[in-house]
């Protein structure tokens, strides 16, 4: 199988099973767990943060940053197909006791003098805005990478109306190869960042989040009564220290596969692409056919990739899916008929 569902199916190399198997251990919830705590360590570093939470899961990092940049009856911004939005089951209001504004963007990109104008006045009928929450790279915008200047003219709107940044960066290293901007530089210009090390760095477990020490010491006590407090986590922070080491280069593959991949089947009668969009490893594409029987034709064919709704489809490029078996993929979709 050809499983293009997502970056979030890769199994760990042997190399980095060895790292897991041999990794120094002790109880993280009482902070003695070396391995994670060389992490939180890197990470620091790699953002410029102060202070990082290891934890286990985006959704995780992106929840705790709300709740512990928030209090409840406020508001947070957000883009309208952000992860956030999208695909955190309301979160925000079942955690946070928050209600999001969704706004518009293009390429998952948002105004910035849109966001300033959706910050509530101060009245006694309105919720206070208090955190806008960004998404690098947007993945349903198709891996599209948040331009730097975007990101420090909503920084610029955040600063001067008092309210805290958050960056989903669950893909940041994909931005970061692709768009030759460090980690550390989009960090700068965010109160808070989340990652993930099970995405395209080739993890099985585990996510990151970085921002101020107060912000993070909240942070850690939300992440306990998430259940998110984690023994004996140096098993699994060893693997994403082992990504951190040796995956990120390699992001540039998938990047090239997804593009070569989308210039392919753009010629197809039966697919329409917007370009623009394919900028990492993530491809979406229109169908003019039924996109859950494409789906399931591609299945039978040996390629897995999955379907948003009746026309829209979703194929993600990551460690486990090589330049030859996207050629195999390109080859398979090239003999249906439109
Ligand atoms: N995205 C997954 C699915 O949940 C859709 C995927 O297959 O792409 N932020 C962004 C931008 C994400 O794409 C995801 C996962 C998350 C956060 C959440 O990460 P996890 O799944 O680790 O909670």
């Amino acid at each position: 199988m050809i499983d293009l569902r997502s970056d979030t199916v890769t199994r760990p190399s042997p190399e980095m099973r060895e790292a897991m198997a041999n990794a120094e251990v002790g109880d993280d919830v009482w902070g003695d767990d070396p391995t994670a705590n060389l992490l939180q360590e890197k990470c620091k570093e790699l953002t410029g943060k102060p202070a990082a939470l290891f934890v286990t899961s985006g959704c995780m990092g992106n929840q705790l940053a709300i709740k512990s940049h928030t209090n409840p009856a406020e508001e947070i911004i957000a883009e309208w197909d952000s992860h956030i939005v999208k695909y955190e089951i309301a979160g925000p209001s079942f955690i946070s006791g928050v209600q999001v504004m969704p706004l518009k963007g293009v390429h998952g990109v948002m105004d910035a003098a849109e966001v300033e104008a959706h910050i509530r006045p101060d009245w006694y009928h309105y919720p206070k805005t208090s955190l806008v929450c960004i998404e690098n790279t947007h993945n349903r915008a198709g891996g599209t990478v948040y331009p730097l200047e975007e990101i420090k003219k909503v920084s610029k709107v955040c600063r001067e109306n008092n309210l805290k940044l958050h960056l989903d960066g669950a893909r940041i290293f994909n931005a970061s190869v692709e768009s030759g901007i460090s980690v550390k530089e989009y960090s700068k210009q965010v109160d808070s960042i989340s990652f993930c090390f099970s995405k395209g760095l080739g993890a099985p477990v585990g996510s990151i989040l970085c921002g101020e020490e107060d912000f993070i010491q909240r942070a850690h006590k939300f992440r306990k009564i998430l259940g998110g407090g984690m023994r004996q986590a140096g098993i699994i922070a060893a693997g994403a220290l082992f990504a951190l080491e040796n995956n990120i280069e390699r992001l540039k593959d998938d990047h090239a596969n997804a593009k070569h991949f989308a210039a392919e089947i753009s010629k197809l009668p039966y697919v329409v692409i917007d370009m623009e969009s394919v900028q990492t490893n993530i491809v979406i594409f229109n169908t003019t056919k039924d996109a859950g029987k494409l789906r399931e034709v591609l299945e039978g064919k040996g390629i897995l990739l999955t379907n948003d709704g009746k026309d829209k489809m979703r194929a993600v490029f990551h460690m486990d899916v090589s330049a030859e078996q996207t050629n195999q993929a390109i080859e398979i979709l090239k003999t249906l008929k439109a």
